[in-house]
């Protein structure tokens, strides 16, 4: 391990983009960030050896690049190399739809997870509770931002209706048009606090880092229909602020797959959870068996019917998750067995044509 080197230093990556990673010095986070260098195959080894994706928020450990130095071309870019990724203490983790690639952590080393959701158009709960799943499982505290509150008659009332799908999450609700609410946020920005913001396109995430950091540090704007005139955010970004904390912009989400965790569903969930002690059968899956508590709180109206369809939508698709899953890990087994195996063979082989 190179953690003694002499030129050794660990950065933060302030923008992950592939082959190359934008970097800040890890107490100084508003130097100029560097650009970092990577393997030829993109990842960067954790303690354990295990070759990984670099993403916005990793901690890395690296060195200035002395190849890159003595090269006349690129010494003035200064360029440093990765040697580890350090141990990530929270990430924010998607699974990505398509079979082949596993899941896409796309911010690490994480405090809150900021939910951004718009007052207008109205909010649509399923999307928070699927945001706050992920949030929950990221193992940073989720908080929920209602934006856009100066475009519609009830803020108040649309909260309250946000937050009976948000059990023991903070609501906050604000304009930054007017300015409302900001100041709520602005109470939760300790410094050394990381934040990342996540939500749909147009929700005002990019406008809501603005307001907080106080200058226009992400472009924003309307989505238009001919595509001109939008500043919509394409790119996972890490931003300083003047306090000492850090918020993470991204680009909105459209569907962003769980990935399986009971724990995080039972977080995001709580009020599901609780009720399903109640139950007659410990595992009971509120579908229609006898003696669920579940199904009676819906009957009586204390547990919304939109709710319940909710939590069993998100149960599915964790299960089916953990069941795509367990397949990746078989087929890396069996991948790894044939090549054992044939390395077997050759031996075999070899050892049969060395003998007299
Ligand atoms: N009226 C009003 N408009 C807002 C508010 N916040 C954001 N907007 C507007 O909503 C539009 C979208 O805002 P952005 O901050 O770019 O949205 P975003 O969530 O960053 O969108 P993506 O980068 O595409 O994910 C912009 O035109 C903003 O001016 C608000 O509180 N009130
Ligand atoms: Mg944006
Ligand atoms: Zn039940």
């Amino acid at each position: 391990m190179t953690r003694t080197g002499s030129t050794g230093q660990v950065v933060r990556v302030a923008r992950a983009e592939r082959g190359a990673l934008l970097v800040l010095p890890e107490h100084d986070l508003e130097a100029v960030a560097r650009r970092a260098v990577l393997d030829r195959d993109g990842l960067v080894a954790d303690a354990d050896g295990d070759r990984l994706v670099p993403t916005v928020g990793d901690l890395l450990l690296v060195e200035e690049d002395a190849d890159a130095t003595a090269d006349p071309a690129s010494a003035s870019s200064g360029t440093l190399r990765v040697r580890e990724l350090l141990p990530r203490r929270s990430a924010l983790v998607r699974d990505s739809a398509g079979s082949t690639s596993a899941v896409q952590v796309l911010a690490a080393n994480i405090d809150v997870v900021l939910v951004v959701e718009h007052l207008d158009p109205e909010p649509a709960l399923g999307r928070v509770e699927r945001l706050l799943t992920l949030a929950w499982r990221s193992g940073a505290l989720p908080v929920v931002v209602l934006t856009k509150a100066d475009l519609v008659p009830d803020p108040a009332g649309m909260a309250a209706d946000v937050a009976g799908s948000a059990p023991g999450v903070d609501v906050h609700t604000v304009s930054a048009t007017d300015g409302t609410g900001l100041d709520g946020v602005r109470a939760l920005l300790e410094p050394g606090r990381t934040f990342v913001v996540v939500g749909p396109s147009g929700a005002g995430k990019s406008t809501l880092v603005n307001a907080l950091a106080g200058r226009e540090v992400m472009g924003t704007g309307e989505r238009r229909a001919d595509g001109r005139g939008r500043h919509t955010t394409t790119h996972r970004e890490l931003v300083p602020l003047q306090g000492g904390a850090l918020l993470i912009d991204t680009p909105g989400v459209r569907g962003v797959g769980l990935v399986a965790d009971p724990d995080a569903l039972d977080e995001a969930f709580a009020d599901v959870a609780d009720l399903a002690r109640g139950c007659r059968f410990a595992d009971c899956r509120h579908a229609g068996e006898p003696g669920c508590a579940v199904a009676e709180a819906v009957e009586s109206g204390e547990l919304s019917a939109r709710r319940l369809e909710s939590w069993h939508r998100l149960a599915r698709e964790a299960a089916h998750q953990a069941r795509r899953a367990d397949a990746r890990l078989a087929a890396q087994d069996r991948a790894a067995v044939r090549s054992r195996t044939r390395g077997f063979h050759r031996d075999f082989r070899d050892a049969g044509r060395n003998r007299p």
